[in-house]
């Protein structure tokens, strides 16, 4: 696969991943037929708004999502992806809208989760500093549901919910101009600012790659569009560019 020239230690690639790389893994997608969304509504569970108007929903949600998740193993596209940031380091940027913890299961060393994660949670009050920590546990009653040790306020999940702004956007942008190829993996490219990513590596002139069964909502935007699931396809265009 051409890439712009990048220089002799290789190309600059800037990846993105969205829910379509975790399906094979057995998590579900959002708007898929069994989607995460289904049975759930948005604005119902993931908004600042949703948490506070009923967090014991809300920790229900993210408490479901912990347990489906907490065991599921990456795939061969995940390990792809671990292999070529190990051949490439800073010269490759891993930037998910996952919240789940399959890349790093599969090797991957850096990561950013521009939708938070999972596994973390953290103090609802903003002005608060307490930092974000790795909790697992899951809240299903109102009267367990976490406060802060510091302020005491009630502790929410560490993600990033509709209206509220992504996380790591000046290291993404600064990735995606900077880069030779932009690889994206498994997204709808309906949710911004992730399915603008493209457009500003394109910008640039990087080669933009869409990988994924169904064509994404951003399809224009990309130079290419690789057909098929991620276990599959994935180690296919990685193995392209490692030669
Ligand atoms: C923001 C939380 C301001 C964690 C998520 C009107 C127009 C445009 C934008 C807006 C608008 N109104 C409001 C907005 C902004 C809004 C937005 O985009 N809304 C959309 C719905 C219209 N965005 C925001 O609010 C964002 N914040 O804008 O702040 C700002 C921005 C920049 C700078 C300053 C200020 C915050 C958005 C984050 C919301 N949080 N998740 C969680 O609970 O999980 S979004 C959620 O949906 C996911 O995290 C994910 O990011 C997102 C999209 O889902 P996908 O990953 O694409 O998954 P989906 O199910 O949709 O698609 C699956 C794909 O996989 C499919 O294409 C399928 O074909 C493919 N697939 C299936 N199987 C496979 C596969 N691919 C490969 N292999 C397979 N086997």
């Amino acid at each position: 696969m051409a890439t712009r020239s990048g220089s002799a230690a290789g190309p600059r690639v800037f990846v993105l991943t969205g829910a379509g790389i975790s399906a094979e893994s057995g998590i579900p997608t959002f708007r898929g037929v069994n989607g995460l969304w289904n049975g759930w509504r948005i604005e119902e569970v993931a908004s600042p708004r949703a948490f506070e108007r009923d967090p014991l929903l809300v920790w229900r949600f993210y408490s479901e999502r912990r347990a489906g998740a907490r065991d599921k193993e990456p795939h061969a596209g995940h390990r792809a992806l671990a292999e070529l940031e190990a051949a490439l380091g800073e010269r490759m940027f891993l930037c998910t809208q996952n919240v789940d913890h399959l890349h790093e299961r599969a090797g991957s060393r850096r990561v950013a989760h521009m939708h938070g994660r999972l596994f973390q949670s953290r103090c609802s009050q903003p002005r608060c500093t307490l930092e974000p920590f790795d909790d697992d546990r899951v809240y299903l009653e109102r009267d367990s549901l976490p406060t802060c040790p510091r302020c005491g306020s009630l502790v929410r999940p560490h993600i990033c919910w509709f209206g509220e702004v992504p996380f790591e956007l000046e290291r993404i942008e600064a990735a995606l101009l900077a880069c030779d190829l932009c690889l994206v993996v498994g997204t709808s490219g309906v949710v911004y600012p992730a399915a603008g990513f493209v457009e500003v590596a394109a910008s640039k002139g990087a080669r933009t790659v869409y990988i994924g069964p169904e064509e994404p909502g951003n399809s224009e935007a990309f130079d290419e569009l690789v057909h098929g699931p991620a276990s599959v396809r994935l180690p296919e265009v990685v193995a392209g560019l490692m030669r």
